[in-house]
């Protein structure tokens, strides 16, 4: 494969870095060259900040109709829909993830888009009844106005695409900035959204590291949101610099999720939901089921079953169709993950397999890590309370339902879970007890447009998808409009007369 040339784009012009610097995106797979990506500097990111904000005060792109603006999202969805082979290849290459798993990834980025046309277009005023029939009162919905939007490589397109579309259909302007491992397919993005129509200096993309191409996103006082997904350390540094500006904050950062199976699940499908929901895009996902909750009388049914499975799964590249899955993203990933499991086993853990680098034919040039499973946990460990982004699951014990809620929810994070149990109206109340922004019931994993994501404590703040993830763009503004005008009375009257 060709290493691609990807660029900043600002107010519609394609354009390299003020100087000419360029990284270099290599596959984690093989290190292979992926593409050469313009690192931005501060005068590049002031610069698409000072676009956006010349679209949204000057431009006509707020002021067209609700309708336009769906127009236009369907259309990008039409132009995905037409490149959806390409941009699931370039997602591929830049994240080293099977190509089965990009284009599934490319269908929900599609799915996403035309979720919230469909949104906008059922978007109306609300009125509001004060009992008086001379007063018309309503809520009408703006553009929040200039956004900062943040990703991370794990799903790069479609992270970012959560907050493209809504923001669009809502009539904000936005900077976009991908994570600096994985920016092809924004990249992608942007150019379909210049073919779709969206007016120049709408859509905006800088590419490069956090500090230097993501900070100002949630700093500068021309930005009035910034849309964040990545670790709970970075999603602090955003609130804190977004104080200053009372900024709107959008977050999403990650979890500890609970997979609690009670013993009288169905424990065939129970056993493959654990060991999906946890190795799936090897740990690199939000909602990875990484704590096992299991009740004391199955335990070794089930982590033994466990264990036979992860040992097995098959570790390769992303055109080998024998891969099950495939690299973590970078070597300081690798290092990271390896640490975590380490310091596990130092706490007291028991390594029942994995715990290291996984090498032979095939691998030794990527970043793979075996899948682990660590036995014997408990809360207070780190390993538990501690995101590792990696293939790890950390196995804890419970007898009664109650304990098992009380382990699920003793985390600082807040995003997913599962439950499963053959008796509904338990699972029912355990998933009503949880202190997590989705619950699974006798599933793992699938999650809709249509549905609200994001976390409790501190997993985020707000929500993307559903209708939540709309007005997270949108101002709601209260007009009172009367039709009968009249002196209001108070003043010089000797005040209230009523
Ligand atoms: O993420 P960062 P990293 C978790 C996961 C992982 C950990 C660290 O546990 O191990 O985060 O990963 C940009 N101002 N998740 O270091 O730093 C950065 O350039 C503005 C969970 O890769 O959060 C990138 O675009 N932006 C997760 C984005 O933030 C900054 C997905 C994410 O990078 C910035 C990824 C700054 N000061 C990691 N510093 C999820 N929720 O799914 C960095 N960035």
């Amino acid at each position: 494969m060709n290493a691609v040339q990807v660029r900043l784009c600002i107010a519609g012009t394609w354009r390299d870095a003020a100087d000419g610097v360029v990284r270099e995106i290599r596959s984690p797979f093989d290190q292979s060259l992926v593409a050469t990506a313009a690192e931005a500097t501060a005068a590049d990111v002031d610069a698409a900040i000072a676009a956006a904000r010349t679209a949204f005060d000057e431009g006509p792109f707020p002021r067209w109709t609700q309708a336009e603006r769906c127009d236009l999202v369907d259309r990008v969805a039409d132009l995905l829909e037409r490149d959806a082979e390409a941009i699931a290849a370039a997602e591929s290459a830049d994240t080293a993830k099977r190509m089965v798993e990009a284009r599934y990834d490319v269908a929900d980025v599609i799915a996403v888009f035309r979720h919230f046309a469909r949104l906008g277009r059922d978007l109306h005023d609300r009125p509001v009844d004060v009992g008086r029939p001379e007063i018309a009162s309503r809520i009408v919905h703006e553009p929040v106005g200039v956004c900062g939007l943040i990703g991370p490589w794990n799903y790069p397109l479609l992270q970012m695409s959560w907050k493209v579309a809504p923001a669009l259909v809502a009539g904000c302007t936005f900077v976009m900035k991908p994570s600096e491992f994985t920016p092809s397919t924004t990249a992608m993005l942007m150019g379909i959204l210049i073919e779709a129509g969206v007016p120049d200096g709408v859509a905006n993309l800088v590419l490069g590291a956090g500090p230097v191409a993501g900070a100002p996103l949630s700093s500068d006082p021309r930005i009035d949101l910034v849309s964040f997904t990545g670790g709970l350390v970075t999603g602090r540094r955003i609130m804190a610099a977004a104080a200053p500006t009372v900024k709107r904050v959008a977050l999403e950062l990650g979890g500890k999720n609970p997979h609690i199976v009670f013993a009288d699940a169905d424990l065939d499908a129970a056993i493959d939901n654990v060991v999906t929901g946890v190795f799936l895009h090897s740990g690199q996902v939000c909602s990875s089921g990484t704590r096992l909750l299991v009740e004391r009388s199955i335990r070794d049914q089930v982590v033994d079953a466990v264990v036979a499975r992860a040992r097995a799964i098959r570790l390769g590249g992303p055109h080998d169709p024998a891969t099950e899955t495939g690299a973590l993203i970078s070597e300081a990933h690798l290092t990271k993950v390896q640490k975590y499991c380490d310091d596990a086993v130092a706490e007291g853990a028991v390594l029942r397999c994995g715990g290291r680098r996984a090498t032979g034919p095939g691998l030794d040039a990527g970043w793979f890590f075996e899948p682990t499973v660590l036995d014997a946990c408990t809360t207070t460990m780190r390993c538990v309370q501690d995101e590792s982004f990696g293939p790890i699951l950390t196995v804890e014990v419970f007898d009664t339902e109650e304990q098992a809620v009380a382990l699920a929810n003793d985390t600082i994070y807040g995003l997913s879970g599962g439950v499963w149990s053959g008796d509904l109206e338990r699972a029912d109340r355990v998933a009503r007890a949880l202190r997590h922004g989705t619950i699974w019931v006798n599933d793992y994993g699938p999650y809709r447009p249509e549905a609200e994501w994001g976390g409790y404590k501190q997993s985020g703040v707000g929500r993307e998808l559903g209708i939540g993830g709309l007005h997270e763009y949108l101002e709601a503004k209260h007009i009172w409009r009367n039709t009968t005008p009249a002196r209001s009375g108070w003043f010089g009257s000797g005040g209230a007369t009523a």
